[in-house]
């Protein structure tokens, strides 16, 4: 699950963290593409500890500092963040970098370079990303699966009706912003999606 202040309505994002794991999402990613650092140093810092205490991964979006200064188990990395090699250098060996991709020489740029885990997409167009990537649909998905033994999540436009199809087209997991943040209800959310994955 990725956790975005912009998406997200009302809801304090520790407070879903802690409800969406308590109900099973295994792996949360901070996202904040507009606070000022130290917002998002204190934001970061709070999410991070409550995921700990639920035994849960916590990564950092686009930012390796931000990752560093709360310990934060690892880095996801657009095509526009630092280079692969160079957030290795910085993060060490023990953390976990992941790298979204577009297309198939991405994913195979990014399994070259030893990335820990994969994002592809989007899959379907999202209003949670404006000016994304070309949606590339889960046809899309099915033709990189074998370029890869990665794990591969499978981001954008992501609802619970659309899982099925995905995991059959070799999808590993499912990175979801808008359709667990902004549910009527998060854990009936989460419960539906970690259903399909057991
Ligand atoms: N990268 C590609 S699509 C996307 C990101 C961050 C947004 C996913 O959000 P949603 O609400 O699950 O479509
Ligand atoms: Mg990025």
């Amino acid at each position: 699950m990725i956790l975005d202040p912009a998406a997200s309505s009302e809801r304090a994002l520790v407070d879903v963290l802690t409800q969406a794991a308590e109900h099973g999402v295994r792996l949360f990613q901070y996202r904040d593409k507009t606070s000022p650092m130290r917002e998002a140093y204190r934001q970061a810092a709070k999410l991070r500890r409550a995921a700990a205490d639920a035994g849960a991964l916590f990564f950092v979006n686009d930012r390796c500092d931000l990752a560093l200064a709360v310990d934060a188990d690892g880095v996801h990395l657009g095509q526009d963040d630092l280079p692969l090699s160079h957030a290795r250098s910085l993060l060490g060996p023990a953390k976990i970098i992941g790298v979204s991709t577009h297309r198939a020489s991405q994913v195979q740029e990014a399994t070259s370079g030893r990335a820990d885990y994969l994002g592809f997409g989007p899959i379907f167009p999202t209003r949670t990303k404006p000016h994304h990537e070309p949606a590339v649909g889960i046809e899309g998905l099915r033709h990189i699966r074998p370029l890869t033994q990665l794990p591969v999540f499978a981001i954008g436009g992501i609802t619970i009706d659309s899982l099925d199809a995905l995991i059959e087209a070799g999808a590993d997991g499912a990175a979801v912003i808008s359709a667990i943040l902004n549910a009527p209800n998060v854990p009936d959310a989460v419960r539906a999606f970690m259903a399909r994955f057991p």
